[in-house]
């Protein structure tokens, strides 16, 4: 009799147990460095850089990804794909500066419908306006707090965020957008490092310190922990441009209840993390978006759903550019190929890196040749691989209605509204100085 009492009362126990543990939802936090390229981070380069730390210990315990890529090296773009799992063409936000496609649902709308609180912390560069589906439930800004010029960058308030995640009756997403290693650097001789390895080692303290929260608040058990960066830095063949450099970037996941210390070569783009985040909070159809849930991927080391992932940039509505130079690309993982629309000028952004002639295609093999300095395109054994991917790339522009060059002509030429309005203050304080 004592016996089965001890069952019944134990079988009561354990499925109490189990289901408390299923009744509690994941939450989840993705930090965005910005203009971070992956080599400056110790994990994804030997060990060797002494500026991340808490990154690389965060690492060290996760799953990092070696083949993850943004589809446009621009803040708004690849923040775009990021919240909407859709390619920049086929959501509007495909020039930086610019806004989603009015219809377009976003993550934070997608997550309020299942229950969620939608926090934004930081930077956020992606415009609301015109679209209601792009609503964070909570939005933090930034404050001071950097070391050297403090209206240039800031960073977010660690008490604030404690209060903030504790007072929650629901679960969360939050996503942390620094505003680093971003130029302008931050001082030069931070903890002992100098420009980009300064401002590197700032978001590095920033990531320990949202580790930190999460460890007080016991929050560690119950999410999922994201770390990317959403392209690489303004130094040559990155930013701006579709080369790995520019487009490849640093990603590393812990999920709870996983021992995780591994690598994956997956191919994924950034347009897989919200069907992602949605697969493991319980939405069942995904099928809208361009972007694969990695869920399996990453729980069951099941290969990547995408054979290819692709790219789309554009110069237009970046701050003083006048011409559209378009860029669209593919990879598989190995092979590259870039089609330039409009070869016949040099790219506006980084025409300084140009020294020969501007070609419509270009073919690389990324395994071998990690510059991507060696074009491929007319060497007659790469024909098969090139009419391939070309293929891929031109079928998939079709699916994205790609208006192309032509359509890139019609947006207008963006000037710098600070910097205008600066000089129309100098020449109105000229004509005040001169009628005296
Ligand atoms: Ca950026």
């Amino acid at each position: 009799m004592l016996t089965n009492k001890f069952i019944f009362l134990a079988l009561v126990i354990a499925s109490f147990t189990s289901l408390t543990a299923q009744d509690k939802k994941l939450n989840f936090f993705i930090f965005v460095a910005d203009d971070q390229y992956m080599d400056s981070l110790g994990c994804y380069n030997d060990g060797v850089t002494q500026t991340t730390p808490n990154i690389d210990a965060f690492a060290s315990a996760a799953l990092k990804f070696t083949n993850a890529y943004t589809p446009s090296a621009m803040c708004a773009p690849s923040r775009g794909a990021l919240y909407s799992g859709i390619y920049p063409l086929r959501n509007g936000l495909h020039a930086n500066h610019w806004k989603y496609f009015k219809e377009v649902k976003t993550l934070p709308d997608h997550f309020t419908d299942l229950g969620y609180e939608s926090i934004l912390v930081g930077k956020n560069h992606v415009k609301s306006k015109g679209n209601k589906y792009y609503k964070w439930s909570r939005q933090v800004a930034n404050e001071e707090g950097i070391p050297g010029d403090p209206s240039k960058h800031r960073t977010f308030n660690d008490e604030k965020i404690t209060q903030l995640l504790s007072s929650l009756d629901k679960p969360f997403v939050m996503v942390y957008g620094s505003n680093l290693p971003h130029a302008p650097y931050i001082e030069e001789g931070y903890k002992g490092f100098q420009k980009y390895e300064a401002s590197n080692k700032f978001v590095d303290d920033e990531f320990g310190r949202f580790m930190k929260i999460f460890n007080t608040l016991n929050l560690e058990e119950n999410t999922v922990i994201i770390y990317l960066s959403d392209h690489g830095a303004n130094i040559p063949w990155s930013k701006w441009t579709s080369y790995n450099r520019g487009v490849k970037i640093p990603v590393m996941v812990q999920w709870p209840g996983m021992k995780m210390s591994a690598e994956t070569s997956a191919l994924i783009s950034m347009v897989d993390f919200l069907p992602t985040l949605l697969d493991a909070a319980g939405k069942e159809d995904l099928s809208s978006f361009d972007g694969k849930s990695l869920v399996n991927v990453i729980k069951n080391s099941s290969p990547s759903q995408h054979k290819e992932v692709f790219f789309a940039h554009t110069s237009m509505n970046i701050n003083e550019v006048q011409e559209p130079y378009p860029i669209r690309g593919v990879s598989d993982g190995r092979y590259k190929l870039i089609q330039n629309l409009n070869p016949s000028i040099k790219h506006p952004k980084v025409k300084e890196f140009y020294t020969g002639e501007a070609t419509e295609w270009e073919l690389y093999d990324t395994s071998k040749d990690k510059e991507e300095n060696a074009n491929l395109v007319n060497n007659p054994e790469k024909r098969e691989i090139f009419e391939k991917l070309k293929k891929s790339l031109l079928a998939w522009r079709q699916s994205q209605q790609d208006g192309g060059l032509e359509a890139e002509h019609l947006i207008k030429p963006r000037t710098n509204t600070k910097k205008a309005e600066a000089k129309k203050k100098k020449r109105k304080g000229t004509k005040k100085g001169s009628s005296k």
